[in-house]
């Protein structure tokens, strides 16, 4: 697979990305500008679907379900995961170019993570699908004869996967592999921002032969385009979704009315919890990846960092000269760290580094935007920051802000590093330091969070639960957890 360069073109560069609905490339008389967040360049622009287009895309959904796609089997749609997951592979230079290009995001996270990820969530899915089993109970009657309960799995019917723009393809396939092997139809919204991987799926659906309407793609906007459309609608049976915890209370609402089965992950204010007896170079470099990684976009990204008071000093000072150290630069340019994914987010962060000051904390590095003196001044880059002393209740400390920025804390005792880490509305993920396992464990254990890594963060086994607990998600995703969410379980009673 190989990296693409800065030579290569950004795959739709000065056309308009179409819709995909039922089998149809689709361009709409209305589009957006799609924008560059390392230099503010227009990258293309975008078909933007109003409610009519989205009724078709569901629609079309709709009818695929009645299709041949209906009668599938699941080793037939394992097959066609499988050459999806190819055919993402074949064209890996332009996956990774354009999840650049839309994001930022350096070359090796693109490379090592985003378009890799992609792939493997269709050959996961696959595999785990396959390696389903059905309950099955038997049961005593009155006659003696007994009876057969056992359980069969149906898709739910036609699905909405709508992705947020931090790990655009990544976060997409993650939905919509699982709502397919399941045998599903799907009608997907990529985030307004990051619309350009979504696009190659598309056309990467079609060259491995998934029939007309199985998968649609719309693009657009949330409130009043095609993600409200889309969410609203009464033919839609399950909604996907991740997000913003205040994206996912609007959803809520939207599907209301229709009673709709909802996954959500949203957002988080995670918690890093460093003791003494931790491996502290190990501690030192996985806080930074769990802090900075795309650029603090990451809804698992650390933004409250609690130390044990001996090794405090130490590992601030040391964290914050590893984070003034890192290279900050466009896609190509070997950086350690990108641009923001917008200019109004970057606002929004500069807005909690204001903040931080006048609430009380200290800058320990960073606060500001880098000056290039080139075009990348019209990007969204922002510099890596880390605050200390703010009270536990100032809003830097409580509300995220998905950004490159943590605050800093000591603790004294794993009782107090317990309460502080629970101390949030949110509870995403957490990660515990220590080289005691004991201790791993029981503070792990204590975390009110769907995820907690002991000495790692980010270290995923597709098998494995993921979600969150209060403001960060509502159900499970990842192994069995999706295959049930996109299926509708039906048990059969025979009697013997
Ligand atoms: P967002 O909620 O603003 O947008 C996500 C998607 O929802 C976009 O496609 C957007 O167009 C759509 N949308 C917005 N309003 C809508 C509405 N009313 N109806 C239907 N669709 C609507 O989120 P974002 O800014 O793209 O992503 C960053 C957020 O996502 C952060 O809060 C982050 O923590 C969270 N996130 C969570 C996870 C997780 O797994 N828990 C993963 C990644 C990102
Ligand atoms: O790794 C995953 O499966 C996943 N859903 C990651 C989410 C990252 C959030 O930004």
């Amino acid at each position: 697979m190989r990296p693409p360069t800065a030579a290569d073109p950004y795959p739709f560069a000065g056309t308009q990305l179409p819709c995909l609905i039922g089998g149809e490339f689709i361009r709409t008389a209305s589009s957006f500008p799609n924008v560059s967040p390392v230099d503010g360049e227009q990258l293309c622009t975008v078909s933007e679907a109003d409610a009519a287009l989205v009724d078709r895309a569901v629609q079309a959904a709709r009818a695929a379900l009645r299709g041949p796609w209906g009668r599938t089997t699941l080793q037939e749609r394992c097959a066609l995961l499988r050459k999806v997951a190819e055919r993402i592979e074949q064209r890996f230079s332009e996956f990774v170019r354009a999840e650049i290009a839309d994001t930022g995001k350096t070359l090796k996270e693109a490379c090592t993570l985003d378009i890799p990820r992609g792939a493997a969530n269709f050959r996961a899915y696959a595999d785990l699908a396959l390696a389903r089993a059905s309950e099955c109970f038997e049961m005593g009657t009155p006659d003696g004869r007994g009876a057969l309960n056992y359980a069969v799995h149906k898709p739910v019917g036609v699905v909405a996967v709508i992705a947020p723009w931090n790990l655009p393809f990544l976060l997409l396939t993650w939905k919509v592999a699982p709502a397919l092997v399941c045998g599903n139809t799907v009608v997907a919204k990529p985030s307004e921002e990051t619309p350009a991987t979504a696009a190659l799926l598309a056309q990467v659906m079609q060259e491995a032969g998934v029939p007309p309407g199985v998968f649609n793609l719309v693009h657009g906007f949330g409130p009043a385009s095609a993600g409200e459309a889309l969410v609203s609608h009464a033919d839609v049976n399950a909604i996907a979704f991740t997000g913003e915890s205040a994206t996912g209370s609007a959803i809520m609402r939207s599907a209301a009315d229709s009673v709709k089965a909802l996954s959500f992950e949203l957002g988080g204010k995670n918690a890093a919890l460093v003791f003494a007896d931790a491996d502290l170079e190990a501690a030192l470099a996985g806080t930074l990846r769990s802090v900075f990684s795309n650029c603090g976009q990451v809804c698992l990204c650390s933004e409250r960092v609690y130390i044990e008071r001996p090794v405090f000093e130490r590992f601030v000072t040391e964290l914050a000269a590893r984070a003034r150290a890192l290279k900050i630069g466009g896609p190509f340019e070997s950086p350690d760290i990108g641009p923001l994914i917008s200019r109004a987010h970057r606002e929004k962060v500069l807005s909690y580094y204001r903040l931080a000051r006048s609430e009380g904390g200290e800058l320990l590095c960073g606060g500001g935007v880098p000056s290039f003196g080139d075009a990348r001044d019209r990007g969204a880059f922002i510099e890596p920051t880390l605050v200390r002393g703010l009270a536990e209740d100032a809003r830097c400390v409580k509300e995220e802000i998905f950004g490159p920025v943590c605050h800093v804390a000591p603790f004294d005792s794993e009782e107090q590093a317990v309460q502080l880490a629970n101390d949030t509305r949110y509870g995403l993920a957490a990660a515990v330091w220590t080289q005691n396992l004991s201790r791993g464990h029981r503070v792990a254990r204590a975390m009110q969070t769907g995820i907690c890594w002991v000495n790692d963060w980010f270290l995923r086994d597709l098998r494995t639960a993921f979600g969150g607990v209060k403001l960060s998600g509502i159900g499970r995703e990842g192994g069995a957890h999706s295959l049930g969410f996109f299926s509708e379980t039906q048990n059969i009673c025979v009697k013997l």
